[in-house]
């Protein structure tokens, strides 16, 4: 029952060659959302997980980047604000897109669409695109800290995480006008207000006017975005590997970006983002400071205390994960990324509790099957009651939830003593269980 309505939602935002996360509210193509999508995609229609990857990649830069937005030609300019007008700026390929990032959570996704499907022909060919894609962000980003900073929310995937209210206020606001769409399809208390609107305009109107080259008012280095770039270089060992290439600098890359971010992020049981221009820790309580928990070159003692930060201050017991600890200033359960809890937070702090910690993981997993089974495919969930906020029949919602169905099935079977079963007439075979990146 939820496999198939996951499967309907993912086949009703299929769009030629990319999902869109949502039909109404965000109709073209997001970078962070096509890798969570290609993840669970990949246990029904691997190619089509494979396409998304693709053409994501068709729209990256000469410089690496792969833009957080490619836009679709066919939708109409005032559907999304801010649109292919306002970003001024096409892919060498041709494709409209942004110029800005999202977390790079797409090595990982690539290996897991081969762990499903394997096509050693297709790592061949994302290889190149990914290790450019993290090389610009080397080039570009990374500090002599060893961290790779964000230079705008959205960067974050988090837009409007309180992690950013305090760089957010040193960045003047820029008139909006009335521009915004989203609130044409979802209520205003669930969405950014105006004030943080006008700052995100400002923003990506000077990176723009900079040729989309210098940082301006806000950098941030943020656990999430950083355990993203770490979690890549290790899934890119094991892509390299594969493509008969040497995974060794990818380990090493790995391993360097973990022990920055225990030196330079980690305090009192969290990761926190900091504030590159003024060097501060910006200790808002953000569930980005799980998601560290990827990292499999964690030491012991800090993933131990993450997993019972997740557990006394994020109450992840209760089956999901709030978007931001219950305990913190500004908690508020229905607020964008103010509280609530996401599907896809949830889902990477449950692959990585699963390597440290698979007691605390089990809630999680079930807690996910529970809020799409009881509220549908919604955007984010109170973490309390269960209940659906933002955009309805939301991509990574499904897709995520598939691979959650996928992985319990593999579970069982490997608990069964991991002999081959047979699955609607197909051979399924356990394989490398304990070997995913992205546990
Ligand atoms: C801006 C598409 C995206 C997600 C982000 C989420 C939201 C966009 C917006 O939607 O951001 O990129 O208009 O609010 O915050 O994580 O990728 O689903």
């Amino acid at each position: 029952m939820i496999r198939r309505d996951a499967v309907r939602v993912l086949v009703a935002n299929w769009d030629a060659d990319h999902t869109v996360p949502s039909r109404r509210l965000y109709p073209h193509q997001w970078s962070w959302d096509s890798a969570f999508v290609a993840i669970g995609n990949a246990h029904w229609a691997p190619r089509r997980a494979r396409t998304e990857l693709l053409a994501l990649f068709g729209a990256q830069w000469r410089d690496g980047r792969v833009p957080h937005i490619v836009f679709n030609p066919a939708v109409p300019e005032g559907a999304y604000f801010p649109g292919p007008a306002f970003w001024g700026v096409r892919a060498p390929a041709g494709a409209a897109t942004s110029g800005i990032v999202q977390p790079p959570v797409h090595a990982p996704a690539a290996w897991r669409v081969h762990l499903a499907d394997p096509d050693p022909a297709f790592l061949r060919r994302i290889y190149p695109r990914l290790v450019a894609q993290q090389e610009f962000l080397r080039a570009a980003r990374r500090s002599a800290r060893g961290l790779v900073s964000i230079v705008h929310p959205w960067e974050s995937g988090m837009d409007n995480s309180p992690a950013w209210d305090e760089p957010l206020a040193a960045v003047p606001p820029a008139p909006l006008g009335a521009r915004r769409r989203d609130l044409a399809h979802v209520s205003a208390d669930e969405r950014p207000t105006d004030a943080d609107y006008e700052r995100y305009i400002s923003l990506a109107a000077a990176y723009r006017d900079t040729g989309y080259r210098r940082a301006g008012a806000f950098q941030v280095e943020d656990p999430l975005f950083n355990a993203a770039y770490g979690t890549a270089e290790t899934a890119l060992a094991k892509i390299a590997g594969v493509c008969g290439l040497d995974p060794e600098p990818h380990r090493r890359e790995a391993a360097a970006v973990t022990r920055a971010m225990v030196e330079h992020l980690y305090a009192d049981g969290l990761f926190h983002a900091r504030d590159v221009l003024t060097g501060r820790l910006l200790r808002s309580g953000s569930a980005a400071g799980l998601t560290p928990l990827l990292l499999p070159g964690l030491p012991a003692e800090v993933a131990a205390e993450l997993a019972a930060t997740a557990a006394d201050r994020f109450e992840i017991k209760r089956g999901l994960l709030p978007s931001l600890a219950p305990g913190a200033p500004g908690f508020d359960v229905a607020r964008y990324w103010r509280g609530p809890s996401w599907i896809n937070l949830t889902w990477l702090v449950w692959r990585g509790l699963r390597r440290y910690r698979p007691d605390l993981a089990a809630p999680l997993a079930d807690g996910m099957v529970r809020a799409v089974t009881q509220a549908g495919m919604r955007e984010y969930f109170d973490p309390f009651a269960f209940t659906g906020h933002g955009s309805h029949d939301f991509s990574w919602s499904a897709a995520l939830v598939l691979d959650v169905l996928a992985q319990d099935r593999l579970d069982r079977l490997a608990a069964s003593g991991g002999q081959v079963a047979q699955q609607g007439g197909r051979q399924a075979e356990v394989h490398h269980v304990g070997d995913h990146v992205f546990a």
